[in-house]
């Protein structure tokens, strides 16, 4: 209805809606709450008002009226809380089988890597109706990935992953800002969403990349030395990454936690922060040699380990490792 009415950005994605309903709804009891106040504050100055003769008469207190204006506010700001957390959950869960896409924020821009391989400065091309999860971190300062057509902002950290996701549901071009104040350029740390048709996205999906971003990750896994230590076996100093990535891991102070993206970084950056149960801290830090791209990169490999599929693969490559073991069940007792 207010698509051509410049109050409101577009809306251009499934979480657009509801944000704004949410919105309106406020609006709409702030409005009314507004009226009630100043209609009262009018009413009683003037059917209150002094008057010569009339002494003034104080009444102490009243239970109906108390009760009345706690509960009725109890009850609207209750509703708020629920829609609220809803819209709040809902936004912030990305839906399993996301296409995924790695950001890394720099002053003054947005570097894009896509799973399959396709890099992008401060462009991001997308499909539409299909679930896109943007795992985000920053090479400096506190950014902001903003894009008001899909009413979604969320900071971008150094030193951490922070996740967003979006489903685009209208082909277009849509603003993208750095809405944190990151420095003398950040007016202009912006860019574009490019949301296409599935039938032109996959055109440009295919012109040219090296290969998808677990490929790359793969390459450094090995540069680096982690095969050594992490063989697709039982035999290494360090678990066998397969099926590790989405699962619970237990550790060895008996802390349990599932093993997500910011699990596997801090695992690379900082080994001795939560140490696997069963093994011994003896993995060095990768600290400063690695870029964000590659972390990334490793990131998005020790996640393609767990991909199904992905597991067999290289246990019928890995002659000592039963077809699809899961890594870990073979090492921690
Ligand atoms: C010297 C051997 C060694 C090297 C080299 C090594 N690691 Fe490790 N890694 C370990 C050990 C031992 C553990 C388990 C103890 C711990 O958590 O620190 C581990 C744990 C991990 C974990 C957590 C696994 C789980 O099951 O929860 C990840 C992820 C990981 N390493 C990734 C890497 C990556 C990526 C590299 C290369 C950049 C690498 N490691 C290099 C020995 C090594
Ligand atoms: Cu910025």
């Amino acid at each position: 209805m207010f698509d051509n009415f410049p109050l409101w950005p577009q809306r251009a994605s499934s979480m657009a809606g509801n944000v704004d309903a949410l919105f309106i709804f406020l609006l709409i009891v702030s409005g009314l709450m507004t009226l009630l106040i100043f209609t009262a504050i009018i009413y009683f100055a003037a059917r209150y008002r002094y008057r010569k003769g009339v002494p003034a008469e104080q009444i102490e207190g009243s239970i109906p009226l108390e009760l009345s204006w706690s509960l009725i506010p109890l009850g609207v700001f209750m509703v708020i809380f629920a829609w609220g957390a809803v819209v709040y959950f809902k936004g912030r869960t990305p839906p399993r089988d996301s296409t995924e896409v790695y950001v890394v924020a720099k002053q003054w821009m947005w570097k894009l890597e896509h799973a399959e391989g396709q890099r992008e400065i401060n462009e991001l091309h997308v499909p539409v109706g299909r679930d896109v999860k943007l795992i985000m971190t920053s090479q400096d300062v506190i950014h902001s990935f903003f894009v008001p057509a899909f009413r979604m902002k969320q900071d971008v950290l150094p030193g951490r992953y922070t996740v967003a996701w979006f489903h685009a549901t209208k082909p277009g071009t849509y603003h993208l800002f750095c809405a944190e104040y990151c420095g003398t350029q950040h007016s202009g740390m912006i860019g574009s969403i490019v949301v296409m048709e599935p039938a032109q996205y996959e055109a440009w999906m295919s012109g040219g990349t090296g290969g998808p971003l677990s490929a790359t990750g793969e390459k450094i896994f090995a540069e680096l030395g982690c095969v050594t230590c992490h063989r697709s076996d039982t035999q290494g100093r360090g678990p066998n990454l397969q099926g590790v990535f989405g699962k619970p891991v237990q550790l060895e102070d008996g802390r349990m936690l599932t093993a997500d993206e910011n699990y596997v970084r801090e695992s690379i950056l900082d080994p001795g922060a939560k140490v696997v149960k069963g093994f011994k801290p003896v993995m060095p830090t990768f600290q400063g040699l690695v870029s964000e791209e590659q972390l990334n990169a490793l990131v998005a490999y020790v996640k393609s380990q767990s991909q199904p599929g992905a597991g067999v693969a290289k246990a019928n490559a890995a002659v000592t490792a039963p077809e699809g073991a899961p890594g870990k069940g073979n090492q921690v007792q």
